[in-house]
């Protein structure tokens, strides 16, 4: 019987990519949902946690979607707050912390040809920064399910790091498949201009992603040459998370692209990049031992 493809692709390039690493400068990760997959967290596409009782989760992440239904949006997020809360980092996000840690203390140290390591998320569940990811090396794409903002885009208001469960109490069951139709007198409103509803702090599909940080993102890629590349449980459909790899490429003719991923295939990979199957819970700590040891 041949061996599991994940199997293959991690016993021929292990090597080489710790080779990569060690000899490595500048690091970029672009991480998706399969990152918090091993703690318990569904993933948006192509699995069972793509549906939300009845409903696309992808569906439920718009702008209209919640003019439409806010209490339908709101018991969606209401239940991934709770489900985020309760679920624990797991060895991929401590493997990154870790990473994280490397390239401060190299910053530290002040000397020439110091480590620099960008980690940009697309999750929301706060699992990064709890398992002490240094802030200056994370930049958290789609916002978090933890801020709370006016639902009106004329009013500013704003609130971070909220984990109050239930956020109210029309939300104190959000993953009963019974639930009445929340109507929007029973949800949050804006506690600044008082008209407009709250809602999830996070991008959804249409909507910009914070300016400055996608500008000081471009300028960390265009500063210097990016040697690795690691692009991690993401299906990279969505954009502009999916088109980093590809801009930090165009950058320097020495980047690996480095795919870290349950289906990792060697399709459209180029001469230097790796592709490694599998659980991004397991590979990262293996992948990345040489430089930040055991997590
Ligand atoms: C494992 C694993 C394990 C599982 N270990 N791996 C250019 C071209 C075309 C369209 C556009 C474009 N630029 C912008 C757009 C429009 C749009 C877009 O990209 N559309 C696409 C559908 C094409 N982008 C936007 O609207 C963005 N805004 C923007 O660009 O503004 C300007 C603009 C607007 C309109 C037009 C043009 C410009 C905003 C995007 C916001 C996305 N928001 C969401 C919701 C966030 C809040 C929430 O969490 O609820 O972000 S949607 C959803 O998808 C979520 C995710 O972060 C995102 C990506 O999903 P991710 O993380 O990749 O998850 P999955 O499930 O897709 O994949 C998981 C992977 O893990 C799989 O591959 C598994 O195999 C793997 N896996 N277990 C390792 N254990």
């Amino acid at each position: 019987m041949p061996p599991p493809r994940a199997l293959t692709t991690y016993t021929t390039s292990l090597q080489a990519f710790h080779k990569k690493l060690l000899a490595s400068q500048r690091i970029l990760a672009v991480c998706g949902a399969g990152l918090s997959a091993a703690s318990g967290l569904p993933t948006f596409r192509g699995s069972a946690g793509a549906l939300w009782r009845t409903h696309k989760a992808t569906d439920l992440a718009t702008p209209e979607a919640f003019r439409a239904d806010p209490g339908l949006v709101w018991s969606f997020y209401a239940q991934r707050r709770r489900a985020a809360l309760r679920a624990e980092p797991n060895r991929g996000h401590l493997a990154l912390a870790a990473l994280g840690r490397w390239a401060v203390a190299s910053a530290a140290e002040g000397r020439e040809g110091r480590r620099e390591f960008l980690c940009l998320s697309q999750n929301v569940d706060d699992l990064h920064s709890r398992a002490s990811h240094p802030p200056s090396t994370l930049r958290l794409l789609h916002g978090s399910l933890f801020s709370l903002k006016c639902a009106s885009q004329t009013c500013t208001w704003t609130e971070q790091n909220n984990t109050l469960d239930p956020l109210c109490a029309a939300l104190v069951d959000p993953t009963s498949q019974t639930t009445q139709h929340i109507p929007p007198s029973a949800l949050p409103t804006c506690p600044q201009c008082k008209t407009s509803l709250q809602r999830p702090g996070v991008v959804w599909f249409g909507e910009q992603l914070d300016a400055s940080m996608l500008a000081e993102i471009d300028d960390w890629i265009a500063r210097d040459e990016v040697d690795i590349v690691l692009v991690i449980g993401t299906s990279s459909a969505v954009y502009p998370a999916a088109g980093f790899a590809e801009q930090a490429r165009g950058r320097g003719r020495k980047t690996s692209v480095v795919t870290v991923n349950l289906d990792a295939g060697v399709r459209g990979m180029k001469e230097g990049d790796f592709a490694f199957a599998g659980d991004a819970a397991v590979l990262l700590p293996l992948l990345l031992g040489p430089v930040i040891g055991e997590v």
